[in-house]
């Protein structure tokens, strides 16, 4: 079919997917976005995702986080906004907090669930909710993941737009298949399940896939083995949801991210070398990276 070719993700192509800001523009025009992630131990993933969020040029980040942990969030997290959940279990955003969720989504433009979440029955039920109710783009990553690995049949309800992006060892969880037979086939692994129920697949490491339920296939060119250090996903989650919430077609939102991510990676290895970085420092280049697209 048409779709069936494989694109190589490029600089040129970027280009053309990330507009240029207009001078008579305010923080509204370039999206609100909302962040569900973190728990007790991994605040940090929540951070880097919102910090991502707001480097890819976004106009507002709220980022839902457990009431203990608000002002550990509010100490670093100088530009996000953070909304403090009431908790059921200490630490741990659950269905119990649905509600003020489900308020927060409805005004804004894209949404991310899973990074640093932790795993519970709670977060299943919470992206139930989510998936029957909301209309609003989501990108789902790491926990939301490994809490659909069981409960696939949940993607049929969505009705928004969804970008899910799995490293070799969330795809298995989803999928069943071995780690080693994912890698050995990871174009055709990342397309079937796209199709099948529907969403944007994001495989994840060396030469990133990225398919869409269209069939249409990327594969990118970006990045270096420095990347693979705790976080690093977290960030891609904040880029991709950015770039949604500013208005970006979704598949071409998640392709040029995901070249944006690698190619921030490649500054900070030239910097500081692929053993030293952090994903933290994958943050503080993407400005230039950024600034080379646009
Ligand atoms: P092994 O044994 O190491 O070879 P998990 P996670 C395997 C949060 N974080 N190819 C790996 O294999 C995340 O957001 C918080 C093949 C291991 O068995 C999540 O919420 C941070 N295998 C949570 O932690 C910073 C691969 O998968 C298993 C693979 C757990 O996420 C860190 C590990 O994966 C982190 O981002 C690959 N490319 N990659 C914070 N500071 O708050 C991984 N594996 O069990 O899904 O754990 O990815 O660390
Ligand atoms: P996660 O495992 O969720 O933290 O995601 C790791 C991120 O780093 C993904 O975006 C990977 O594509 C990227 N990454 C990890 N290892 C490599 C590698 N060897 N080359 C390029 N990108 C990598
Ligand atoms: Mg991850």
């Amino acid at each position: 079919s048409i779709n069936s070719e494989i694109q190589m993700i490029t600089m040129d192509w970027v280009k053309k997917i990330i507009p240029k800001r207009k001078a008579d523009t305010h923080k509204g025009d370039y999206g609100r976005v909302y962040i569900v992630a973190g728990s007790t131990g991994m605040t940090g993933a929540a951070m880097l995702t919102c910090e991502a969020v707001l480097r890819s040029g976004a106009g507002l980040v709220k980022v839902a986080i457990p009431q203990s942990l608000n002002n550990i969030m509010e100490i670093r997290l100088t530009e996000a906004i953070t909304v403090p959940l009431p908790e059921l279990k200490k630490g741990v955003v659950g269905i119990s907090d649905i509600e003020k969720i489900m308020k927060t989504m409805s005004q804004s433009d894209a949404v991310a669930v899973g990074p640093g979440s932790g795993q519970s029955r709670e977060l299943e039920e919470v992206l139930r909710n989510i998936f029957e109710n909301s209309t609003t783009p989501i990108v789902l990553d790491a926990d939301a993941l490994n809490s659909l690995a069981n409960r696939k049949e949940l993607l049929k309800l969505l009705k928004s737009p969804a970008v899910l992006t799995p490293h070799p060892m969330e795809m298995s969880r989803l999928t069943q298949i071995a780690v080693e037979d994912i890698q050995k086939n990871r174009v055709e692994v990342a397309r079937e399940f796209a199709q099948k129920w529907n969403v944007i697949i994001v495989l994840k490491g060396a030469r990133t896939v990225v398919a869409a339920p269209s069939g249409e296939t990327f594969i990118n060119t970006t990045g270096n083995p420095g990347m693979a250090t705790a976080g690093s996903g977290d960030v891609l989650t904040g880029i991709i949801t950015g770039f949604i919430a500013q208005g970006i077609e979704p598949v071409q939102a998640t392709a040029a991210a995901v070249y944006i991510h690698g190619l921030a990676g490649d500054k900070a290895a030239a910097e500081l070398g692929e053993y030293g970085m952090m994903a933290g420092d994958i943050v503080t280049h993407l400005p230039c990276a950024l600034k080379e697209i646009v």
